[in-house]
């Protein structure tokens, strides 16, 4: 299952009322085991003391994993950590919102004419909302009804998603859906409802959004990692430990040539829990990990998980990581060794393996001049994929699955180890950067001849379709967790026969000045600190 499109999410777009009888967190908890994708507070005479109710409505949808969206108020958004915020039509907002509210926030629009969208800068927004569609008592001060014909006018005219408003029920949604809107947008139908849930159930069938159960949050540590435990019964240490998880450490069976890696994924810096499915987070965590040790040829037998769980996130959505972190283990014949849980911030994990050293353990300074430098797998398609997430656009389904399924490549490992390749090590940060480690421990320069880089054909639509250079999506593009090794020509050539999608990536030269010679000007890798978003 892949984590749901903007357009998706605005399809059932409950929006709050905060003068109805019914208290918020029973119309949010309505709305969302109703099916609602998406949740605003709107609340025109806010007092401070409202913000309690605020904070609890938003932790329900943040269980829940549904997008919470606060109206008309920039910086009460960001005190609630909301997941954007819904303006009027000044651009002068929009672009204020972007910047206090960063790079991934969803910000909305309501522009309600063809007019209006032609004179609106809408830069900076990621979809409009329209209405009312239909009469509605709801807003006091609301605009003349513009119909389902007002609504197909600004559907035809608009590049970005649209969510129809006013006056809309289970029985018109339908048709708002016919006149192309991507979302109905609704407050009375539910919130003024002799059943609620009977009239959000309805509009849900409508809307196509499935009825759900809601999710509690996490509450106690040990009952947590029970949970977790009873999930991961097949990778808990038998073969390789003595002594498995369920001590204060675990003892491991004689090692040879011990190796041992860490990684660390954080949420908002290394992935974003919206765009992905907990499972493929910890398969990906643990991919990521072992993949140090593909590029040390060395076996992986043990993995340890510090977790850092956020007070909002649901117990289960913890044991779907915790099984996702299983299966990537069982594919690798990996035991789990422990770990620990603890509450933080934001969801992170910090992983630690052990494997089994090999009679050579590659080193980044083993590169000499005469060398050629390869990668095992095509490049930069990571990058684009994650580039893909970021704008909501999923029609290079083969670069988004790049970012999200990583794989650690110890097939490609066995194949350069049994030809003696000495300096390996593996794309994370993008070739840039990772050749210049190379060329920096192996006091040579590596030269890139951009005109002749292997360019994989999804890469290459993707850049194609927005005027980016591939080239400099494969030098600056992390991610991919390719292989990148230096031997000799005729030592390459063998391998090749192998790995067929192994390719030449530039070569190893007497050091010359600069670590990397024949980068276009201005490429970067990737490093902390300058990525994701202003927020
Ligand atoms: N905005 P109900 S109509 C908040 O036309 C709002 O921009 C509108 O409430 C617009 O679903 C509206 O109860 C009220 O009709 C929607």
């Amino acid at each position: 299952m892949t984590a749901p499109d903007l357009s998706s999410r605005l399809r059932f777009y409950f929006i709050v009322d905060c003068d109805s009888p019914l208290g918020l967190e029973k119309q949010v908890e309505i709305a969302i085991s109703a099916g609602a994708t998406m949740v605003q507070y709107r609340n025109k005479h806010f007092h401070i003391t409202d913000f309690i109710a605020l904070t609890s409505i938003r932790r329900l949808c943040r269980i829940n994993r549904v997008p919470f969206i606060v109206n008309d108020d920039i910086l009460l958004a960001r005190a609630v950590d909301a997941d954007g915020v819904h303006l009027g039509q000044s651009d002068e907002r929009h672009a204020a919102a972007r910047w206090i509210l960063g790079g991934y926030a969803i910000i909305g629009a309501s522009v309600s004419t063809t007019d209006a969208l032609l004179t609106t800068d809408l830069s900076n927004c990621d979809y409009i909302g329209t209405g009312p569609v239909f009469h509605t008592s709801t807003k006091a001060d609301a605009d003349p009804v513009i119909g389902l014909e007002g609504l197909a006018r600004v559907v035809r005219e608009s590049s970005l998603p649209v969510v129809a408003i006013g006056g809309i029920d289970s029985g018109n949604a339908g048709s708002c859906f016919s006149s192309g809107a991507n979302g109905v947008a609704v407050i009375s139908t539910i919130t003024r409802a002799d059943d609620p849930l009977e009239k959000a159930l309805s509009l849900g069938a409508v809307c196509g959004s499935p009825r759900r159960d809601l999710k509690a949050p996490w509450k106690d540590e040990f009952e947590l990692i029970d949970q977790i435990l009873a999930g991961c019964q097949s990778t808990l240490g038998k073969t390789f430990m003595k002594i498995p998880p369920g001590d204060d450490a675990s003892l491991f069976k004689n090692i040879e040539k011990p190796v041992f890696t860490t990684d660390t994924q954080r949420e908002g810096v290394h992935f974003r829990s919206c765009w992905q499915e907990m499972d493929e987070i910890g398969k990906r965590a643990v991919e990521i990990t072992l993949s140090d040790l593909a590029a040390s040829y060395a076996k992986p037998v043990g993995l340890f998980v510090n977790l850092c769980v956020p007070a909002d996130i649901a117990e289960a959505d913890v044991v779907e990581l915790y099984r996702g972190i299983d299966s990537a283990l069982t594919g690798h014949n990996v035991e789990l060794g422990g770990g620990n849980v603890s509450v933080g911030p934001v969801l992170a994990l910090d992983l630690f393996a052990a494997g089994k050293g090999n009679d050579i353990f590659p080193l980044r300074s083993a590169a000499t001049p005469g060398d050629g430098l390869y990668a095992t797998g095509p490049l930069g398609l990571a990058r684009s994929g994650l580039e893909c997430l970021a704008k909501g656009d999923f029609s290079f389904p083969g670069l988004i699955e790049k970012y999200k399924s990583p794989k650690a490549r110890f097939d490609a490992a066995a194949v350069l180890f049994s030809h003696g390749v000495m300096c390996v090590m593996d794309i994370s940060d993008g070739l840039y950067g990772d050749a210049s480690h190379i060329a920096s421990a192996s006091g040579a320069s590596i030269r890139f001849e951009p005109s002749n880089m292997i360019i994989d054909d999804r890469l290459a639509a993707y850049c194609d379709k927005y005027g980016l250079d591939p080239v400099s999506q494969i030098l600056a593009g992390g991610d991919d967790y390719e292989l990148l090794f230096a031997c000799r020509e005729d030592v390459f050539a063998e391998i090749a026969s192998h790995l067929p999608e192994a390719h030449p990536v530039g070569c190893v030269v007497p050091r010359a000045g600069r670590l990397c010679i024949g980068v276009p000007e201005g490429t970067v890798s990737y490093r902390h600190g300058q990525s994701f978003g202003p927020k």
